[in-house]
């Protein structure tokens, strides 16, 4: 399919989307809240595709957070449908069944703080700049950020950076936990495809089922989700991937997992 402010490719069995509305620092229009929410539904229904890369076109900004220009005309109502389709596209990309990186290439203020927080883990070239500054705008976060940040770093630190709007830089928010690697902005790609291939090559069923239990469990008690992972391992071990693993483990070899997500 072809996106007028998204740029989507798949190589091998890495799918990389770009934000791409250069205009405006990749800011998040209407088409482009849309049209990320397309690209994740052809994403979820596609086999082939074993890791997701976000990241923002331009050497500036990953995400420069939603189109101020737009917002400024809505109306309550109006700005509640549109929080609430940005809540349904983000709860999707948090859901996806594959691992995403977040590759934050420059600013990711506001829903691009919110797109990275609902991303599996962030690698940040040295320039980045995240932040909820939307106070600063008379609002508060509204794709989720109120919710998603304090679960991650904690109520205090997320109280003082929402309640003052201020950006921190890249090594500051790996000190916080929000970012897992800080890279040159030259290395940021190399680095997180690196990673992204190490994890496709992978067994899918073993990611997806590791990806849904570590989710679902941070939302529930520690015996329930310990349940929860019970069942998973099990629900793993009638793969062809496991079989593969352990098989390949004992007859010293390197596994060569095909991935099939039926048990044939
Ligand atoms: N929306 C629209 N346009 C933007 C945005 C944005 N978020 N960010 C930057 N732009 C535009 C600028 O207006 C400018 O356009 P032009 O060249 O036509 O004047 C161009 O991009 C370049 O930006 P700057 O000239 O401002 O570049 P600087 O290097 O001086 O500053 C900053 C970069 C610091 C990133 C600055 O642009 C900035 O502060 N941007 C706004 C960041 C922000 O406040 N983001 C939060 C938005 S609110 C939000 O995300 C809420 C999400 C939930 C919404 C729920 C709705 C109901």
């Amino acid at each position: 399919m072809e996106y007028n402010t998204i740029i989507f490719q798949v190589e091998e069995a890495v799918a990389t989307l770009t934000f791409n509305r250069p205009i405006a620092l990749n800011a998040i229009s209407t088409e482009l809240l849309n049209e990320f929410s397309n690209v994740l539904d052809e994403i979820s229904t596609n086999e082939a595709i074993r890791v997701l890369i976000l990241t923002g076109s331009g050497e500036k900004a990953f995400v420069a957070g939603a189109d101020i220009t737009e917002l400024a005309k809505l109306n309550a109502l109006q700005a509640k449908i549109f929080s609430a389709q940005g809540h349904r596209t983000i709860n999707k990309l948090q859901h996806l069944p594959i691992p995403v990186i977040a590759a934050v290439n420059g600013y990711a203020l506001g829903g691009g703080t919110e797109i990275a927080l609902a991303s599996d883990f962030v690698y940040a070239s040295e320039n980045a700049v995240f932040g909820l500054p939307e106070i600063t705008l008379g609002i508060i976060p509204g794709f989720g950020g109120t919710q998603r940040l304090t679960r991650l770093i904690g109520l205090n630190r997320a109280k003082e950076m929402i309640f003052t709007g201020k950006m921190i830089k890249a090594d500051e928010a790996q000190t916080i936990g929000m970012v897992n690697k800080v890279c040159a902005p030259d290395k940021l790609m190399e680095e997180v495809v690196k990673t992204a291939k190490i994890i496709s090559g992978k067994g899918a069923v073993s990611l997806r089922a590791a990806k849904q239990v570590i989710n679902n469990g941070a939302n529930v008690d520690l015996t329930t989700g310990c349940q929860m992972e019970t069942d998973a391992f099990a629900l793993c071990m009638a793969s062809e991937d496991a079989y593969e693993g352990t098989h390949a483990f004992l007859e010293k070899r390197v596994p060569e997992f095909k991935g099939s997500l039926l048990n044939e």
